[in-house]
């Protein structure tokens, strides 16, 4: 028998096995892979870019930077790291976020265990070998005791339905999903469409190199100045020093996440000239924080106001052209219901004689033709098109995955309704399928970076704890599931946050489910329960060895 012939079919190769397949090179996957590794558990990671990085991966738009300093937007796992690297700026720009991703990467030796390239289609539970087997684009299978999607909670760039997209005949791009090549708009013509955090981070930038840049406005936003600049080298000292404080703080003190003064009093409690000194000392510090200079902005109309008429006055301030200025001022919504975007220019930016602002909120864009945004008759003629239209936030990139629990239950059809967790980290039905800052868990509303090794400590954890007891599964019991996401709710619902039409409440995808996906509880809180569940037993999880029956699940 010649060798060729002994050898299987493609179809016959057997099926490489390993401990958890972990879905996202991003800094989750990442962090994720480096705790299995350090746990001695065979770990592949599928990636479907071409590098790590994730978020910072795709989203490649002139002006893209984080909006949390970087000196806390940054792994705390390993001092050594913490030490050794060099922001430059006090926001870091998204080049230099990739790199460090990169040098992470290399750093702890990541790529071996990650496949580029390579999307997860499908991953399905068997039942009786309690085992997922994932199928993947590259038209093969693995198996794996546990999964983990590290999919990012905005990873799913949104394409808008606008009649006639597919007919514009010079170069479309998304903000997510931006060219890796530099893209110069010189002497160009560009239609900006959305005004979210890309496009205001986007707009200044396009508009040095644009000849003509036209902006269309559907809803007028909320933005502070990042105050950007160069991080000195006593603010980079002082972090290095402070790192173990800085971080305990960002974990177990901060709502957020993010080492800053925690707000002790109520908007209302000041009168008006004191009240607008500290507002304008918050706008002069700069960045999200800006939102907590008092600590009920966010759960009172009546506080809220004083802080968005102080932001529309500043817009009123910056902006030159009353009629312009009026535009931009936001009025339907409370300020901080819709993630609070930090700038660099961005409202001055329409001083400028090139810049055109398109407001679309009662006409919206009725075509695009092969050379225009056409709105109300009116044709804005472009040679290129930025969408900066946003993502099908936190379920977007779960739901492309085809995703197979107990009998055979699919994961889009339990979500239809909205996604229903348990802590955000599991779903019943789907045993042994963890989700890294998943709906139902911070996320978003957090210091992404604080949240991510919370939720990959405590998969971690978990794990150890299954090997030391000889456990084969464990999953979200309905009853545990049904109880948190009614909590969820309740405190969303105590708060202004939905009455926003905002990504946070799937908004931006006609048809998604509203529902508030993030938890607004707070990063200690929340840290809090999920470490007294653990503790507890893994309360609200059923476990179960391998012989035994899964039934507490069902109960
Ligand atoms: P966002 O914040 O979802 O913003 C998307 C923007 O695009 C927003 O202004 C939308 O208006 C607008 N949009 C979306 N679809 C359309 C259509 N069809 N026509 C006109 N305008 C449209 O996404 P970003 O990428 O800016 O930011 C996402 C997050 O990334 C951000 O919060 C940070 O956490 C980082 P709308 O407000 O829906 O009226």
């Amino acid at each position: 028998m010649s060798m060729s012939a002994a050898r299987p079919a493609e179809d016959e190769q057997p099926v490489q096995a390993y401990d958890v397949v972990v879905v996202g090179a991003g800094f989750a996957g990442m962090y994720m892979l480096h705790r299995l590794r350090g746990l001695g558990l065979s770990a592949r990671v599928f990636e479907q870019g071409s590098g790590v990085g994730g978020t910072w991966y795709w989203n490649r738009y002139p002006g893209a930077r984080c909006d949390i300093e970087s000196m806390q937007y940054s792994y705390s796992f390993s001092d050594d790291l913490q030490q050794e690297w060099d922001w430059s700026e006090r926001y870091a720009p998204q080049p230099e976020i990739l790199a460090y991703a990169n040098h992470v990467a290399d750093r702890f030796d990541l790529r071996s265990d990650i496949q580029f390239d390579t999307r997860v289609e499908r991953a399905e539970f068997d039942e009786r070998a309690n085992t997922w087997k994932v199928a993947t684009s590259d038209g093969k299978a693995v198996t794996a005791k546990f999964v983990v999607l590290a999919t990012g909670c905005l990873s799913n760039a949104r394409m808008p339905d606008i009649e006639g997209l597919d007919r514009f005949k010079g170069k479309v791009y998304h903000t997510g999903e931006w060219p890796h090549e530099p893209i110069d708009f010189s002497g160009q013509r560009v239609a900006v469409i959305g005004t979210g955090s890309s496009a205001i981070q986007a707009v200044p930038v396009i508009a040095e190199q644009a000849k003509r840049l036209t902006v269309f406005q559907r809803t007028a936003n909320f933005s502070v100045p990042a105050q950007n600049g160069p991080l000195s080298a006593e603010r980079r000292d002082w972090f290095r020093k402070n790192y173990p404080d800085v971080r305990r703080f960002a974990r177990e003190v901060s709502r957020n996440g993010i080492y800053t003064t925690q707000p002790d009093r109520s908007a209302l409690d000041d009168g008006d000239n004191e009240r607008r000194a500290r507002y304008e000392s918050g706008w002069q510090h700069g960045g999200v924080v800006f939102m907590a200079v008092y600590n009920d902005v966010l759960l009172n109309k009546a506080a809220n106001d004083t802080a968005a008429d102080f932001v529309r006055g500043k817009i009123a301030e910056i902006v030159k052209d009353p009629a312009k200025a009026k535009l931009l001022q936001p009025d339907s919504h409370p300020i901080g219901t819709k993630r609070i975007c930090v700038d660099t220019g961005y409202f001055a930016t329409f001083n400028l004689p090139n810049v055109e602002l398109v407001d679309i909120r009662d006409n919206p864009i009725e075509a695009i033709t092969e050379n225009a945004v056409r709105v109300a008759g009116k044709d804005y003629e472009a040679d290129a098109l930025v969408l900066a239209t946003g993502f099908d936030a936190m379920t977007g990139s779960v739901a492309k995955i085809d995703i197979v629990g107990r009998e055979r239950q699919t994961l889009n059809g339990k979500w239809a309704e909205g996604p229903r967790t348990y802590l955000g980290l599991m779903t019943a039905g789907f045993p042994n399928l963890f989700i890294i800052t998943g709906p139902g868990s911070p996320s978003v509303l957090s210091n992404m970076i604080v949240s991510i090794e919370q939720h990959v400590d405590w998969i971690a954890d978990c794990l150890v704890h299954m090997r030391d007891k000889g456990l084969a599964t464990i999953e979200a019991t309905k009853q545990a599931e049904d109880k948190w996401v009614e909590h969820v709710n309740e405190v969303a619902h105590n708060t202004l946050y939905p009455q926003a039409n905002s990504w946070y409440m799937g908004a931006n995808i006609p048809g998604k489910p509203r529902i508030f996906m993030p938890y607004i509880g707070g990063v200690p809180v929340y840290r809090q329960k999920c470490d007294e569940v653990a503790a507890n037993g893994y309360e609200g999880f059923a476990m179960a060895a391998a012989a035994q029956r899964q039934t507490a699940a069902a109960s």
